[in-house]
């Protein structure tokens, strides 16, 4: 039996309908057997990095061929607001979009565009593998299922966050804690206590529920995700997995060395 299955295609959607929080982690090593390993580990959506991860698009698509192994719903967070990126992700079966340094309502349009089927958008039609995994069923689907999530990192996107919360085809956005903390004046902050800056995290987070999109935010660890899960946001991206095997590595290391010492 074929092991396509276009109730696949709707669970990040059903994800993100839930009250409790959803976490996520990005893939950033660029290694497939990385993402089986995290995607089999119980976390809810697997996030591709090929922002700053080391995949291209060809190891994205094995990338998705194994988070595809476990329950896991694979998203990806595309290099840039290019269209024609955007689109070979979603036609290899990525289920939502994370867009890197969306500034104006215009950029967020153009962002949405590339993600809709006309009329909601210009998406041109060619879903390769999303056809094959998800079905026959995809096209039909897609536009109500795709997620689409904006980053807001930058001062300019804090002073247009009104107008782009207002874009109607956007699920949600993405606070990058680094670049905004950087834009703003501060060493990269991530999730430090730092009440002037945790205030702008806690308006965006108001704002962006106000308006009953996806309220989601960048984290180090568990004391991280829990003050800004207390702050307002829903969609927790914790660490990437290059971060959480140099840990691993570290401490291994040093356990070993203390046992020889
Ligand atoms: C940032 O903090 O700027 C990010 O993009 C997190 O991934
Ligand atoms: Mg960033």
């Amino acid at each position: 039996m074929p092991v396509t299955d276009p109730h696949r295609m709707q669970r990040l959607k059903n994800i993100f309908a839930s009250t409790s929080p959803v976490y996520s982690i990005f893939m950033n090593t660029g290694c497939a057997f990385s993402c089986e390993i995290f995607a089999n580990a119980g976390l809810h959506i697997i996030a591709i990095d090929c922002q700053h991860g080391l995949f291209t698009e060809d190891t994205a698509i094995d990338a998705l061929h194994a988070i595809q192994s476990a329950d896991a719903v694979p998203i990806a967070r595309c290099r840039w607001n290019d269209p024609a990126h955007i689109m070979r992700l979603l036609d290899f079966g990525a289920m939502g979009i994370i867009c890197p340094m969306i500034n104006t309502a215009k950029h967020a349009q153009q962002f949405v565009d590339a993600c809709r089927y006309s009329p909601r958008g210009n998406r041109s039609f060619g879903p390769i593998r999303a056809s094959v995994v998800y079905g026959a069923e995809y096209y039909k689907m897609a536009n109500n299922s795709v997620r689409t999530i904006a980053m807001i990192e930058t001062k300019q996107a804090l002073s247009n966050l009104d107008e782009i919360l207002n874009i109607t085809e956007l699920d949600g956005i993405f606070v990058g804690p680094n670049d905004l903390s950087i834009d703003l004046g501060h060493p990269p902050l991530l999730d430090k206590d730092h009440p002037e800056f945790d205030k702008i995290i806690t308006h965006i987070a108001d704002k962006a529920n106000a308006k009953g999109k996806v309220t989601a935010i960048f984290v180090g660890d568990r004391q991280g995700a829990k003050k800004r899960i207390e702050q307002g946001y829903n969609f927790i991206i914790v660490s990437n997995d290059a971060t959480v095997l140099k840990q691993q590595a570290a401490k291994m290391a040093a356990d070993m060395n203390n046992l020889s010492g």
